[in-house]
């Protein structure tokens, strides 16, 4: 009997000191951040053509978006967003140098819009879809306002589908690198679907016809990366 009480009690310490120090590692670690990383590209880059041509996949993951990259780290360099998501870095980004915004946000806006694209053609599934009727009245709709915003982003910038604090869809646009992310945007929300509109997505091929580009962007959509971003940003 004394035995077994001795050892109910310790299995019960040594479960408390289990918990605890679960706890202390989740505090310190948000969503077990490893590190800033450039990603991978998960298709070649010949593998959206018609619609994105090779040389524009290759200069545009290989120069831009690894610049951007670079950029961020050289200076992040010994500060404490060498450790913090860009999630949270953007949620302060008033607080950061343009250096900082710049090149964060083209470098998160990139690994975005990378995991949104597919070879493949993928149906959108049919809860995200009825979100979408939901909230825009109807898909053709929520089309017509991410094509406008798209079209009507003076000079540089990204059109947006994100969702806001009360788990609603919404189309806007971001001016540079900007996104829906960061604390200096009228629109605020997590991004489920971007589209790069600056002149190096589209120019060697499309040339000035940004409309074209547009048009092209719905038959690369994985939608299914969008659901699962939807679903976690409803979380
Ligand atoms: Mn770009």
């Amino acid at each position: 009997m004394k035995l077994k009480g001795y050892l109910k009690k310790s299995f019960g310490t040594a479960m408390i000191i289990f918990f605890a120090s679960t706890l202390v590692i989740t505090a310190s670690n948000p969503g077990n951040f490893e590190g800033h990383k450039f990603p991978e590209l998960k298709y070649a880059y010949n593998a959206l053509e018609p619609y994105i041509d090779a040389q524009t996949m290759e200069i545009h993951y290989t120069k831009h978006h690894k610049a951007y990259y670079t950029n961020f780290m050289t200076a992040a360099e010994g500060t404490d967003l060498l450790k913090t998501p860009l999630e949270q870095i953007f949620a302060n980004i008033s607080k950061q140098s343009a250096t900082i915004r710049n090149n964060g946000g083209g470098f998160y806006n990139h690994n975005l819009f990378w995991e949104n694209l597919t070879p493949t053609k993928i149906e959108i599934p049919a809860s995200l879809k009825s979100a979408i009727e939901k909230d825009f009245g109807s898909f053709d709709a929520f089309k017509e306002l991410f094509t406008k915003a798209a079209m009507t982003r003076f000079g540089s910038g990204w059109a947006w589908l994100s969702v806001d604090k009360n788990g609603k869809l919404f189309v806007s646009s971001t001016a540079n690198q900007d996104n829906p992310l960061m604390d200096v945007v009228e629109e605020r929300g997590t991004p489920v679907l971007g589209l790069d509109v600056w002149e190096h997505a589209y120019y060697l091929k499309y040339q000035n016809k940004r409309a074209d580009y547009v048009t092209i962007f719905w038959n690369i959509i994985d939608w299914n990366v969008v659901n699962d971003r939807y679903k976690a940003a409803k979380k």
